[in-house]
């Protein structure tokens, strides 16, 4: 049986890294998260992360589309936090940033790792961004360089 599986060391790639100003607070700590595991985990290179800042979640797929046509990048990780509040705003733009990267990805044919939080409130938020729940934006990194692993693989199986 042939089994093909992405590791999650990819020292040669290059990666984009998105991140959202709004809810700012967490979204640094999802930064932190996903620039530690590229480095200590994924072994990726200092020189070759690009991080980008975009104002808001709504804003990440637009961004995300235009470095994944550069061509420059292997993978590109999403960034953000979009919190529930009193009005069907949230819907609007977790929604469109899910089905926006989503389809970033299948367009672009590169791995976009979706590292935006869709909580109910703050304390979710800052549970999953490095404290009891881990840190989805490591998360988002390591499935990125997953995949560009498994994309190679399959591409030379
Ligand atoms: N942007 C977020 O990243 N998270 C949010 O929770 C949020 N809320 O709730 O409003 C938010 N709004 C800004 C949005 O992403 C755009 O920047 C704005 O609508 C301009 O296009």
């Amino acid at each position: 049986m042939k089994v093909l599986e992405g590791a999650v060391a990819a020292p040669n790639a290059r990666i984009a890294v998105v991140v959202a100003r709004f809810n700012s607070f967490i979204n640094e700590s999802l930064l932190e998260g996903a620039v530690d595991a590229l480095k200590r985990i994924g072994q990726v290179k200092d020189e070759n992360i690009t991080l980008v800042r975009v104002p808001g979640a709504y804003e990440l797929p637009l961004v995300a589309r235009r470095l994944a046509e550069s061509k420059k990048y292997d993978a590109i990780v999403a960034l953000g936090t979009v919190i529930r509040g009193g009005t069907a705003h949230f819907e609007y733009v977790a929604g469109e940033a899910s089905s926006g990267l989503g389809q970033v990805a299948m367009q672009a044919d590169i791995p976009v790792a979706f590292g935006v939080l869709t909580t109910e409130n703050i304390e979710q938020a800052i549970e999953r961004a490095g404290t009891k729940a881990g840190n989805k934006g490591a998360e988002a990194a390591l499935v990125a360089l997953e995949v560009v692993n498994l994309l190679e693989q399959i591409k030379s199986a």
